[in-house]
């Protein structure tokens, strides 16, 4: 077995969702080859192992595979089943490794952060149930790379990929998949696609779908363009680019401009919707209207009875902590439960793997189903037309029934990204220090009901995760809610989550902003984000 000495980098330890780090340090050399060879010496068992590899499609995609490959022979793995070209959606792979059930899959991807040879790369490891590794095991593989001194890697031309087939690297076998064919297939065996056809076919207005020049440019056009018969043209970006066309592929009001100022204009479409690098997160609108995440998974748990694949209704939902109480709402309506677990797709692994939960999602542009084990863009902008199709309502009339049904949980993210670290944490360090003191207390008008640092039990395996975010919630149903973004590669990112409950019908109408504001001035107050971050605004609003 071919093998090269090493010695570990110290900072090889996953975040939120795999390791993201500028693509520099990703080049160095033995960076990418430590952290996989750690990837690989966590597998039970190595050698015969079994593997999806794919990414979406960013600068130095190309690269990684080929040498996990070559890693992959000199390791002695039984096979590693690659897509055309390298390009996989995140759902997808969930899927493949579901469906083929292989030992696990390495995505290679940084999600929503930009791409190039100046910014994010990533790599990700997910188990044989097709969801991101939870923290036992992403912890042993940061263990194994802070000792590792030695890896593998066979010496050999990089091979093909632009042809679906078969081939063989010694005793391994590469198979080259269709990145799209099976995630259709899953979408199909989902939704009524024939109905949202059928009815996008009767409307007289398009529908955009905005692929920021990321990976599910491909499978948005054989979805929206071929299956669903909408003309050329629906998808916007729709060519999957190393850079993303130099954009941010982050499906929010910033990010997706243009998109969000179609929606807006007076003839703009009657749906949009929009997509990240990976394919997992969604941003859904209608003309002239923006559903925020929480409202969009809410509307979801309360409608699925209306989609073929959840017609016998929901084992319960969940969402991450900062997500709004929205889906709580509808939760107790159908009688269902509901968890609140810490930030990051994995916490909900265990939760879909025992049946306890059929939807989940977060406020940062996730939403997803037992049909994967990752969130699922795609699958979100399905469900929102087969809902369409079956109520024929606009998206603004169902948002609107939603909160006069249930109330709003109006709903805004500031995000001050790239401060200095030490002074976010010290932020926060601040915040829990006045955390005992807080309940009961009546600060600009809202009093305090709890005040904690979210620790999270899984009720599944016991297993206890810490510190994942000062809670401040108010007796009205308000709350604040602070932590440090695990996705960031650069300084830090302080994450300021506004929610106001409303069930006063004229609230109704006005911009979630606006609603937020008490909240909002409170927070930078109680957290004196000033003088930590030396911000006077946050740099992103969603
Ligand atoms: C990842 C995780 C999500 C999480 C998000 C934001 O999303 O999979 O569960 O909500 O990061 O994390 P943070 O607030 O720590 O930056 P993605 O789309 O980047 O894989």
């Amino acid at each position: 077995m071919p093998t090269i000495k090493t010695t570990p980098f110290t900072d090889q330890r996953p975040g939120t969702s795999g390791l993201r780090k500028p693509v520099q340090t990703f080049a160095q050399p033995h960076y990418l080859e430590n952290f996989v060879q750690s990837i690989l010496d966590a597998l039970p068992q190595r050698e015969g192992a079994r593997l999806v590899l794919g990414g979406d499609g960013r600068y130095y995609n190309d690269v990684a595979i080929q040498t996990i490959l070559k890693m992959a022979e000199a390791n002695g793995l039984a096979e590693v089943l690659v897509t055309r070209d390298g390009i996989l959606s995140t759902p997808a792979a969930s899927h493949l490794i579901r469906k083929y059930q292989t030992d696990g899959g390495v995505i290679l991807s940084a999600s929503h952060n930009p791409g190039g040879p100046d910014k994010d790369f990533g790599i990700k490891f997910n188990t044989p149930n097709g969801g991101p590794a939870p923290e036992k095991i992403t912890e042993r593989i940061y263990e194994i790379s802070r000792t590792i001194e030695q890896y593998h890697i066979a010496e050999r031309e990089d091979i093909d990929l632009s042809q679906t087939g078969e081939t063989h690297l010694g005793n391994l076998r590469v198979r080259i998949l269709d990145p799209v064919g099976d995630y259709l297939e899953l979408m199909e065996s989902l939704f009524d696609l024939d109905r949202i056809a059928a009815y996008l076919a009767r409307q007289n207005r398009p529908i955009a779908f905005d692929a920021m020049h990321a990976v599910t440019g491909p499978y948005a056009r054989a979805l929206f363009e071929e299956r669903l018969g909408c003309p050329a043209g629906t998808v916007m970006n729709g060519d999957p680019l190393p850079n993303f066309g130099g954009g941010h592929p982050d499906p929010n009001l910033s990010h997706a401009r243009a998109l969000v100022d179609k929606l807006f204009a007076d003839d703009g479409p009657f749906f949009g919707a929009a997509s990240d690098g990976d394919g997992d997160r969604n941003m859904i609108l209608g003309h002239k209207i923006f559903v925020s995440p929480s409202d969009s998974l809410a509307i979801l748990a309360a409608n699925a009875k209306l989609i073929p694949a959840y017609r016998d209704g929901l084992k319960g939902v969940a969402r991450s902590m900062p997500t709004s109480a929205a889906v709580d709402r509808v939760a107790r309506q159908l009688g269902i439960d509901c968890y609140e677990t810490p930030t990051g797709w994995k916490f909900f692994g265990n939760l879909l793997d025992a049946d306890r939960i059929t939807l989940c999602g977060e406020e940062s542009f996730g939403a997803g189903s037992n049909h994967v084990r990752e969130k699922d863009g795609l699958w979100a902008v399905l469900f929102w037309l087969n809902l369409l199709a079956v109520r024929e309502q606009s998206v603004a009339d169902i948002v609107h029934q939603h909160w006069q049904t249930f109330g709003r949980n109006a709903y805004v993210r500031h995000d001050y990204e790239e401060v200095d670290s030490d002074g976010a944490h010290s932020l926060v360090e601040h915040l829990r220090e006045q955390l005992p003191g807080l309940a009961g207390q009546t600060l600009n008008g809202l009093t305090v009901d709890y005040a904690d640092d979210f620790a999270y039990t899984d009720p599944v395996d016991g297993g206890v995760s810490e510190h994942q975010g000062i809670r401040i919630g108010f007796d009205n149903g308000s709350r604040i809610v602070y932590r440090l973004s695990g996705t960031g590669t650069r300084g830090a990112t302080l994450r300021v989550y506004l929610e106001a409950y409303t069930d006063n019908a004229e609230d109704y109408a006005r911009p979630a902003t606006e609603l937020v504001a008490p909240l909002s001035a409170l927070a930078v107050e109680l957290a004196r984000i000033a003088h930590f971050t030396g911000r006077q605004a946050p740099s992103v609003i969603t």
